[in-house]
C-alpha cells in the first residue's frame, strides 16, 4: 500500500525480488507493434468461401418477397441463402431472465423471416469464392419490402399510439424494473432542496479499430469458429443452444482481437450465420465486417434519457436521490443488452452516504440498432448524472462543490448501502484531495480569472466516483439473484513442465488490455521465476478449463486471483517436495531469489525446474503424493470490488465557434494494489480517450426515419492524439477485502469517471456567459448554441 509520488513516472516500485507491482512492458507488444500478430481475418484455410450480407435499408418493414436468382447466378457464387433456409435450432438468445419480471423477448434469428426492425438487419446471405465478387452478387438479391411507421425516439415510442415494433406484445415496453433502497419520497418531503434534472445520455459506438470478423471451418464432425469475440467460451454455450451441438464438438478461438470496449461481448447472429454455413456446404467460411457494418450491426451503447432528483437539507447533507431511467434497447435484443441499466442501478448514489436510494427502469423498443455493454455499461451514466446534479445542488444551495462532495463522502467501509450492495473499501478523501493538489486548484482558479479578463474562457470540472465490477458474485448475479443465466466464476491452471517453464491458463479473454503480462507477474512471484518463462494462453475452449472470459473490469480481481490461487497450489505442492528432499518441514519452505528455500538456510534451496523434476520423475515423491505440477482452480469472488477516483478536467471553450479544448486531465484512480502500473495507466489513458470521445465527438445517430447517420468514421468523429492532451495520473491504493490480491478493475475506471467532468468544466467556463447546463455530445454548434441561449455573451 502507500500513496505513490507525483507522476506515474516517479512512482516508487517495489523493493526486493517480486514482479508485482512493477512496471514491466507488455509481452504482447512487440508482435503488435512489429506486425506478426494474427487477427482473424488474416487466416486463410484451403477451399475457404467468403460471405456478404444482404442488409436492410427499411427500419420498420415487413418482407414480402426475396429474389435471389441473379446473385445466384454471379459468377463466383456458390450459394445463396435466406432466413427461411437458415434451419437452426434456436433464435439468438437473451440471458439475463430477471425473477418477476416480465421481459419481452422477440425472436430474433441470424437471417430476418419475415419483419425487419433496423436498418442494417440481415436478410440474406450470399457465399462465394471470390472476397469482393460475393459483395457484388449480394447487391443484385432483390428484396420487396412493406414499409411500416417508424419511431426512433424512446419516449416518443412509450406514447399511446406510436408504432408497435413488435405486435406480438400490443406495447413498446421491454420491462420494468426497481431496485428500492429506503424511502425516497419521505426523504424528499424531508428535504430543504431537492434538484431535479433531466440528462440524455447518447447513443455510441465501441468503434474497436478491428471490425467483427468470423471465420467457421467444419471438418470430420466438428466445428472451428474463430471469432474477434471477448468471450469464447460463453459464445462456445451459445452455439451449442444455436446450432443444436453438443459442446464438444465446438472449438471457439479468439485470435488476437483488436479492441472491443464491451462490443465483442457478444454473440451475434454472423457468428452462429458463419458456423452454420461451414456446415451445410462443407467449406470455411469467413464474413468480416466493413466499417459500415460495423458500425451499424454492432452493438452499442448508452442511449438512456434519465430523471434524477436529488434532496438535501440546506447544509448540504445529502437525503435521497431517485433516477428514472428510459433505456432505448433497440428493436432487438442480444445476449444482454436490457440489463445493461440495471448495473446504473447498482452505483445510483456513487460515492455520498445517501439514506435513501431507488432507480425505476424502463427498457424501450425503438426501431434502432440493439443497445448492450459499452465500456463502462451503466455506471458511466449513473456516474455523469450524479455528479452533473450534485454540482446543480452546489450552486443551489450557493456551496462549494467540492466541500458538497467531501461532505457527503462516505467515510466507513465496508460500507452496506440501502439498496444492497456494501462498498467493500474506500478513501474517497485521499483520492480528492490528490486530484485538487495536482491541479493546483487555487492557481488554476487565479488564472481563470485573469484568462476571463481578457475573453478567454476557460473551466474546471471535478468527479468522483465508485465503480462496481469484478463480474462477479455468481450467487449475487446468477439466476435466482439478478437473473443471469451463467455462473460468475473465473478459471485458471497452472502447469509446471518438466524442465520448469511454465504455461497459465486464463478463462479471461483479453483484447487489448495486457493480461499475458500482468498474469504472468503474479504467477512468477509464487513460483520463484521471471515472467518470462511463463506463458499465458487465453481465448481458446480446447485448451485450459471453461471460463467466464472478459468484460465488467473482471479479468484481475476474478481471473487474476483465479491464476494467484492456482499457483498457490502448485506452491504449496512444490513445497511440499522441497521439505521432502531437503528434510524440512513444508511451513519452512519459502519462496525467495528465484528458488524455493529452507528459511534462514538460502544454501538449501531448489529451483522450480529442480522441483518440477522430482514431480515427473516421480520416484522419491512423499508418500501418496500424486506426480505432476499441475493445478486448477475455479474462483467465484464473495462480494464486487468497488473501485473509485477524482478525475478532474480543464477546458478551454472558444465563445466565438463553440470548439472545446481539453487542456489539462489529471486522474487519481485506486484500483487496490497495482499488479504493473503501467498497464493500469494505459487502461487509465484509453478509457478517459474513450469518455473524451463521447462527451465532444461522437454521437451514433438516426434520423426520424431510422436511417443510420453515423455509419463511417468521416461522421462518427473518434478523437486522435492531436485532440487530447497527455494525462497526469495518479493512484492511491486501498486494498479490497474481497481477493486476496486486494485488487480491483481498472478497465472501465476513466471511462466512468469522465464524462461529468469535462461537462462541469465547460459549464464552469461558460458561466459568466449564462451557460448552467448542456447535454452530451459539446459539439461546436450546441455549445454556440449553449451561449446564445445563456443570453450573457
Ligand atoms: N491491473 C493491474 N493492477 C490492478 C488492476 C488492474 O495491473 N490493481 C491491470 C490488469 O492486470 C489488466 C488491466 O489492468 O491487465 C485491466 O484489468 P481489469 O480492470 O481486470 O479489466 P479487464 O482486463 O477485465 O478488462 C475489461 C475492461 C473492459 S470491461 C473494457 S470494455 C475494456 C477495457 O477493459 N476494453 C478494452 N480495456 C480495454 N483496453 C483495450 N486496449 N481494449 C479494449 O477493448
Amino acid at each position: 500500500m502507500g500513496a505513490p509520488g507525483a507522476e506515474a513516472a516517479e512512482r516508487t516500485e517495489p523493493e526486493g525480488d517480486g514482479f508485482v507491482g512493477r512496471s514491466l512492458k507488455r509481452k504482447e507488444d512487440p508482435r503488435l507493434i512489429m506486425g506478426r500478430a494474427t487477427f482473424t481475418d488474416d487466416l486463410v484455410l484451403p477451399g475457404m468461401l467468403y460471405a456478404a450480407i444482404v442488409r436492410s435499408p427499411e427500419a420498420h418493414a415487413r418482407i414480402t418477397s426475396i429474389d435471389t436468382s441473379a446473385a445466384r447466378e454471379h459468377p463466383g457464387v456458390e450459394a445463396v441463402f435466406t432466413g427461411e433456409d437458415v434451419d437452426v435450432a434456436a433464435p439468438c438468445p437473451m440471458v439475463w431472465v430477471p425473477p418477476g419480471v416480465e421481459m419481452r423477448v422477440p425472436e430474433h434469428w441470424p437471417l430476418a423471416r419475415d419483419k425487419v426492425g433496423y436498418v442494417g438487419q440481415a436478410v440474406a446471405v450470399v457465399v462465394g469464392r471470390d472476397k469482393y465478387g460475393v459483395v457484388d452478387a449480394a447487391a443484385q438479391v432483390v428484396v420487396d419490402y412493406d414499409p411500416l411507421p417508424v419511431v426512433t425516439d424512446p419516449e416518443k415510442a412509450l406514447e399511446d399510439g406510436a408504432p408497435i415494433i413488435h405486435e406480438e406484445f400490443g406495447t413498446n415496453k421491454v420491462f420494468e424494473w426497481s431496485l428500492p433502497g429506503g424511502d425516497v419520497e419521505a426523504a424528499f418531503r424531508d428535504s430543504d432542496v431537492v434538484v431535479e434534472k433531466r440528462v440524455v445520455n447518447h447513443r455510441t459506438a465501441g468503434a474497436a479499430i478491428e471490425p467483427r470478423s468470423v471465420l467457421a471451418e467444419w471438418r470430420e464432425g466438428k466445428l472451428t469458429l474463430w471469432s474477434a469475440t471477448q468471450i469464447p467460451h460463453i459464445c462456445r454455450v451459445i452455439l451449442s443452444i444455436q446450432l443444436g451441438l453438443s459442446e464438444d464438438k465446438i472449438r471457439v478461438v479468439a485470435p488476437e482481437v483488436g479492441g472491443g470496449f464491451g462490443s465483442k461481448l457478444q454473440v451475434y447472429g454472423e457468428e452462429v450465420l458463419a458456423c452454420w454455413l461451414a456446415r451445410k456446404l462443407g467449406k470455411p467460411v469467413k464474413w468480416t465486417a466493413s466499417r459500415s457494418e460495423e458500425m451499424s450491426t454492432t452493438h452499442h451503447g448508452r442511449d438512456q434519457i434519465d430523471y434524477i432528483r436529488i434532496g438535501a437539507k440546506q447544509d448540504g447533507t445529502v437525503t435521497g436521490i431517485h433516477a428514472k431511467i428510459i433505456q432505448d434497447c433497440g428493436s432487438y435484443h442480444l445476449i444482454e443488452g436490457p440489463v445493461i441499466p440495471t448495473f446504473s442501478a447498482c452505483v445510483m448514489g456513487g460515492v455520498y452516504d445517501f439514506p435513501a436510494i431507488q432507480t425505476d427502469i424502463v427498457g424501450v423498443f425503438t426501431n434502432k440498432f440493439t443497445t448492450d455493454a459499452i465500456r463502462g455499461a451503466g455506471r458511466p451514466e449513473a456516474t455523469h448524472m450524479i455528479e452533473l446534479t450534485m454540482d446543480e445542488l452546489a450552486a443551489k444551495l450557493e456551496m462549494d462543490p467540492l466541500e458538497l462532495r467531501r461532505k457527503n463522502f462516505i467515510t466507513e467501509f465496508p460500507s452496506p448501502r440501502p439498496h444492497g450492495f456494501t462498498y467493500d473499501s474506500g478513501d474517497y478523501h485521499r483520492t480528492l484531495d490528490r486530484c485538487v493538489e495536482m491541479l493546483d486548484l487555487d492557481a488554476f482558479r487565479r488564472e481563470q480569472a485573469e484568462l476571463r479578463e481578457r475573453g478567454v474562457y476557460r473551466g474546471v470540472g471535478f468527479s468522483t466516483y465508485v465503480e462496481i465490477c469484478g463480474l462477479g458474485p455468481s450467487r449475487a448475479l446468477g439466476p435466482d439473484g439478478w437473473g443471469m443465466q451463467g455462473g460468475y466464476f473465473e478459471s485458471a491452471q497452472v502447469r509446471v513442465h518438466p524442465t520448469g517453464s511454465v504455461t497459465a491458463y486464463t478463462g479471461t479473454s483479453p483484447h487489448g488490455q495486457g493480461h499475458e503480462t500482468g498474469f504472468a507477474q503474479i504467477v512468477a512471484d509464487r513460483l520463484g521465476v521471471t515472467p518470462d518463462v511463463v506463458e499465458v494462453i487465453h481465448g481458446d475452449t480446447n485448451t485450459g478449463p471453461f471460463g467466464k472470459n472478459t468484460y465488467g473490469s473482471r479479468s484481475l480481481a476474478v481471473g487474476g486471483e483465479a491464476i494467484a490461487r492456482a499457483a498457490e497450489k502448485v506452491q504449496d505442492k512444490a513445497k511440499r517436495i522441497v521439505a521432502h528432499k531437503l528434510e524440512a518441514a513444508p511451513e519452512d519452505i519459502e519462496v525467495s531469489d528465484g528458488s524455493f528455500q529452507v528459511r534462514g538456510s538460502p544454501d538449501k534451496a531448489m529451483t522450480l525446474a529442480d522441483v518440477a523434476g522430482e514431480a515427473y520423475i516421480p520416484a522419491d515423491l512423499p508418500e501418496g503424493m500424486e506426480a505432476g505440477l499441475d493445478e486448477l482452480c475455479f474462483y467465484d469472488p464473495s462480494n464486487f470490488v468497488w473501485p473509485f477516483g477524482a478525475h478532474a478536467c480543464v477546458t478551454e471553450v472558444d465563445a466565438e465557434t463553440g470548439r472545446v479544448d481539453v487542456v489539462r486531465y489529471i486522474a487519481v484512480d485506486d484500483c487496490g494494489p497495482a499488479i504493473n502500473p503501467l498497464l493500469i495507466d494505459g487502461q487509465i489513458h484509453g478509457g478517459i480517450v474513450h469518455a473524451v470521445g463521447q462527451v465532444l465527438y461522437e454521437q451514433v445517430a438516426y434520423d426520424e426515419d431510422g436511417q443510420l447517420m453515423t455509419s463511417t468514421f468521416v461522421d462518427y468523429a473518434l478523437p486522435s492524439a492531436a485532440d487530447v492532451p497527455s494525462f497526469e495520473t495518479d493512484r492511491t491504493e486501498t486494498p479490497s477485502p474481497t481477493n486476496t490480491l486486494g485488487v480491483k478493475g481498472v478497465g472501465e475506471a476513466a471511462t466512468i469517471a469522465c464524462s461529468p467532468a469535462v461537462v462541469a468544466s465547460v459549464i464552469d467556463a461558460l458561466r459568466p456567459l449564462g451557460v448552467t447546463e448542456i447535454d452530451m455530445p459539446l459539439t461546436p454548434i450546441r455549445v454556440w448554441q449553449a451561449i446564445q441561449e445563456g443570453g450573457a455573451s
